[in-house]
């Protein structure tokens, strides 16, 4: 296995597991990938997702030496096969999906972890756009992602350059959300992942889906998917649940209905 999965309390959590080769990603770990998301997806105990890596790296993108063997996926399978279908789950799973960025994060490792909801680092953790630096162009969403973090002209110099971000540049810059200390990244960004598994998650889940529909949508739009998605989360159990809280001046208790 070259991932690990389990269950903690609410939270589906993942760890790519290849340390030696800083977790660089090879079939078997795509199509485990894949399937550990889609348990996340389908599972009702699932309310959010964890993902870090094992060892000194979060992901170091494709393994190379997967890529280069003549008997290997090839290129256009690799792309179509392996990283379209995990950044397709990361941003249809209607549950927060946390990267807890370990150390360093390169080519599809970083766009991996762009494509989560909320991206957490190790102070000593960065993320390097590596593609350039072999002829490849950014894959796995970075092109997509990147410019609306941290804009279009950053994103320019930062794909065709692939200079390595600190994850304290990576903070300023808005490419992801905070930084911990490393000794105390697994358990901040844990406690995260925990905390947003207790809350109303189908009102987050719905929050995700307007979220990615402002992608493409004007304002006109934006507003009706925001009045649909509302009445939705009008109708949960959460949502009553949340007020009558408020309410009762009492801590709400959400079951995720
Ligand atoms: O087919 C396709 O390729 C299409 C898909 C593309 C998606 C992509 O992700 S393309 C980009 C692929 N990734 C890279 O180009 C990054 C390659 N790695 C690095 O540049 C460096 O390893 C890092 C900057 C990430 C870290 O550097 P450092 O000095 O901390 O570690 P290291 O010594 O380079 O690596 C440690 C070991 O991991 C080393 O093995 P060894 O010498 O101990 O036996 C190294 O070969 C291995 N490793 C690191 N990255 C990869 C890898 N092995 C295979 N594939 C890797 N990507």
């Amino acid at each position: 296995m070259h991932i690990n999965f389990e269950i903690k309390g609410n939270t589906g959590c993942i760890t790519l597991n290849r340390p030696d080769v800083l977790n660089s990603i090879n079939r078997q770990m795509a199509m485990e990938l894949q399937d550990a998301l889609d348990k996340c997806k389908e599972s009702q105990e699932i309310r959010a997702v964890y993902l870090t890596g094992a060892g000194r790296a979060f992901c170091a993108g494709q393994d190379l030496a997967e890529a280069i063997d003549a008997h290997g996926p090839g290129l256009n399978n690799i792309v179509r096969d392996h990283y379209n279908p995990i950044i397709k789950r990361i941003r249809q799973i209607e549950k927060p999906v946390v990267a807890a960025v370990n150390g360093v994060a390169a080519g599809a490792g970083a766009n991996i972890a762009l494509a989560c909801d909320i991206v957490v680092a190790a102070s000593s953790a960065s993320f390097i756009q590596a593609f350039s630096k072999i002829g490849l162009v950014p894959d796995s969403g970075g092109t997509f992602f990147l410019p609306k973090l941290v804009g279009f002209q950053r994103a320019s110099a930062l794909c065709m350059l692939g200079d390595k971000v600190s994850a304290e540049e990576a903070v300023m810059m808005g490419m992801i959300y905070r930084m911990f200390p490393d000794d105390k990244l697994e358990e901040e960004s844990l406690a995260l992942a925990m905390k947003l598994s207790q809350m109303p998650t189908k009102g987050l889940g719905y929050t995700k889906r307007a979220l990615n529909a402002s992608l493409f949508n004007n304002l006109d739009d934006q507003l009706d998917v925001e009045e649909e998605l509302q009445t939705a989360a009008g109708n949960t159990d959460d949502y009553k649940e949340g007020v009558n809280a408020f309410l009762e001046k009492r801590k709400a208790l959400f079951t995720g209905m």
